[in-house]
């Protein structure tokens, strides 16, 4: 959450700046702006609320320029979506800071500033960055040293970069809790929340660690490590083949990831899957030996990547034998947890930055647990570079703030996983053979799923009035039901609740009558019988259902219920096929209502702040 972008270099960076915010505005949306140093020392602010365009065009109308800059493009946290508020934030016209994270301590750090003379102009807590780096020049360091004992003060989480007017040779960064890189160039260089926003300047990078303070100036680059201590960290080329930067002929990002689906997860299952099983260590150097001995499985996520872990539970549970139990970060990191014996802590997220889910790992490290394990889908991210082991989702940049192929992908990964574990856990040979063949056919059966499309349309329409909804699903489907609704709350703004069918007689069905749809996900498995009871009792109390069934479910359309024949797959994989539907069934609702499909109302991606 929150994009930044800062370079340094010989030319006008102005262009570089709003490039790169473009590129990060999947973080953060409400409001953007960007501070410029010129060579004769000008420092000028341009800061805009709404979109990176209306900034680009504030900076068309009222050209600015510098070969100094930082940009920003908020998700407020602290004070409200106002131009004040905007970053970047100045201390007396001489410091710009702009800054990703929370300050958390940021109301005693205000006391104490104002009452020493500095005059605040925002309700952010990033403000006091500002003034308090101009506190410790006012006492006499310089920039860099100015820098290092302001984050002393700093409680909370910080990625932030700040220049000084009079000091216009370089810029100083500092990172704790919150993603910097740094990207080198030929005698100018750049710094960003997200390698993406530099990708069309240089692809060479460097990931700051924790703690780390660094001078970046043209030609140099410097970093200190908490202690104050010089440190070099490790130059990496980027191999980002192609350009995320566009929709390549789709109307959204969303949908064009919606339907790069089956071409991500076959990359996903490239070189991993063979013909009888999986490929060795393909979770990691050494990971086989790792987990011949897990013996259970802690899985920690938040939002979508939450529910791909309940869906692991299932099978890991189902087919590995296995225990699992899945946790949301933002509880695990606060409470005391039990550790069983040989347990395997396994983090996931998109971005590999989810604040809570870095919390609830590092937490676990001094927990006990045998080994983690990151399923990601960025590599180089902190969740990759602080686990033991790695599974890379190979989903490709996603930028719609709802996330489809990252999920997909992660699912695809837990069936791989299960594969791993059930080996070692008397997993049977039919079970094994089922999960193999039924990620062989995945690819194909999603194409096929995606042909669904113009009937989901139609669908749709009966939707855009609704202001409610109830997702239902059993066993395995449960977490896609649940993650069907968040889809549907998310980009459509439809109140939207999942349930286990099983729990409706416990308190659901009061909500039901005409105006509340009801989806139900049905294929034909072993709890189908039950659920098509489940689905008697919304009908006998006047719901309207629309089901997505398996051809051989035998479901049949009539004037309470609209059946949707979803292509028959194999038990193992249904999960991940009877989440198309749901994505599309949410992206053509939101289409309709006409609401910001991939930028969705106080929303972002990469959501690195508690
Ligand atoms: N706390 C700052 C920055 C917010 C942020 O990093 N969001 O992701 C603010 O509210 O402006």
């Amino acid at each position: 959450m929150c994009g930044i972008v800062g370079a340094i270099a010989e030319r006008n960076v102005v262009e570089i700046l709003l490039e790169g915010l473009k590129r990060l505005e999947y973080r953060g949306y409400d409001s953007a702006g960007v501070a410029l140093l010129d060579g004769e020392g000008n420092l000028t602010r341009t800061r805009r609320t709404g979109k990176v365009k209306e900034l680009a065009d504030a900076l068309h109308t009222h050209p600015s320029k510098g070969n100094i800059g930082i940009a920003h493009t908020r998700w407020a946290t602290h004070g409200g979506v106002t131009e004040a508020n905007a970053h970047p934030h100045f201390s007396s016209d001489r410091i710009a800071v702009v800054h990703n994270g929370i300050i958390e301590n940021y109301q005693r750090l205000r006391s104490e500033l104002a009452a020493k003379g500095y005059g605040f102009d925002s309700d952010t807590d990033t403000e006091s960055i500002a003034h308090q780096v101009h506190y410790e020049l006012d006492q006499g360091a310089d920039l860099l040293q100015a820098v290092h004992n302001a984050v002393k003060k700093f409680e909370g989480a910080y990625g932030t970069v700040i220049i000084d007017k009079n000091d216009p040779e370089r810029m100083i960064v500092a990172r704790s809790g919150s993603p910097l890189v740094i990207g080198f160039g030929i005698g100018e260089n750049f710094i960003a929340s997200d390698q993406m926003a530099l990708l069309p300047v240089t692809r060479r990078f460097m990931y700051l660690e924790e703690g780390d303070v660094a001078e970046v100036t043209r030609t140099n680059v410097t970093v200190y490590d908490q202690d104050g201590q010089i440190v070099q960290r490790d130059i990496v080329e980027s191999d980002i083949e192609h350009d995320a930067g566009d929709k390549a002929g789709y109307r959204h990002y969303m949908l064009k990831e919606i339907h790069e689906q089956p071409t991500v997860v076959r990359n996903c299952l490239q070189g991993r899957l063979g013909e009888h099983g999986i490929s060795p260590n393909i979770f990691g150097q050494d990971a086989d030996s790792i987990l011949d001995n897990i013996k259970h499985v802690q899985i920690v996520a938040c939002g979508t990547s939450y529910h791909s872990g309940m869906t692991a539970k299932y099978w890991l549970e189902q087919y590995a034998n296995v225990s699992c139990n899945v946790e949301i970060a933002s509880e695990f990191r606060y409470r005391k947890s039990f550790v069983h014996p040989n347990s395997l802590l396994v983090t996931i997220s998109q971005s590999g930055e989810t604040a809570d889910t870095l919390a609830a790992l590092r937490l676990a490290k001094s927990l006990g647990y045998s080994s983690s394990l990151t399923i990601c889908n960025v590599p180089g991210s902190s969740l990759v570079r602080e686990s033991d082991l790695a599974f890379m989702t190979l989903a490709g940049a996603e930028i719609g703030v709802a996330s489809t192929k990252a999920f997909t992908t992660q699912l695809t990964g837990f069936l791989m996983l299960t594969l791993a574990l059930g080996k070692h856990n008397g997993m049977s040979e039919t079970d094994h053979k089922a999960i193999v063949d039924g990620l062989h056919s995945l690819p194909s059966k999603l194409e096929e799923t995606l042909s669904l499309t113009q009937g989901i349309k139609d669908l749709a329409e009966e939707f855009a009035d609704k202001h409610h909804s109830l997702f239902l699903g059993r066993g395995d489907q449960y977490p896609i039901a649940m993650e069907g609704a968040l889809k549907l709350k998310e980009i459509s703004y439809i109140h939207a609740e999942a349930y286990a069918s099983g729990e409706l007689k416990h308190g659901p069905l009061a909500l039901i009558d005409d105006e509340m749809p009801v989806i139900v996900v049905a294929p034909n498995n072993e709890l189908l019988e039950k659920l098509k009871s489940n689905v008697e009792e919304v009908r006998a109390r006047g719901g309207i259902m629309y089901v997505f069934a398996d051809k051989e479910a035998h479901f049949q359309s009539d004037n309470t219920m609209r059946v949707i024949n979803v292509p028959h797959c194999s038990a193992a994989i249904a999960p991940i096929i009877y989440t198309l539907p749901l994505q599309l069934l949410s992206y053509y609702v939101a289409i309709i209502k006409g609401t910001d499909v991939d930028q969705p109302r106080n929303l972002a991606k990469s959501v690195t702040v508690e």
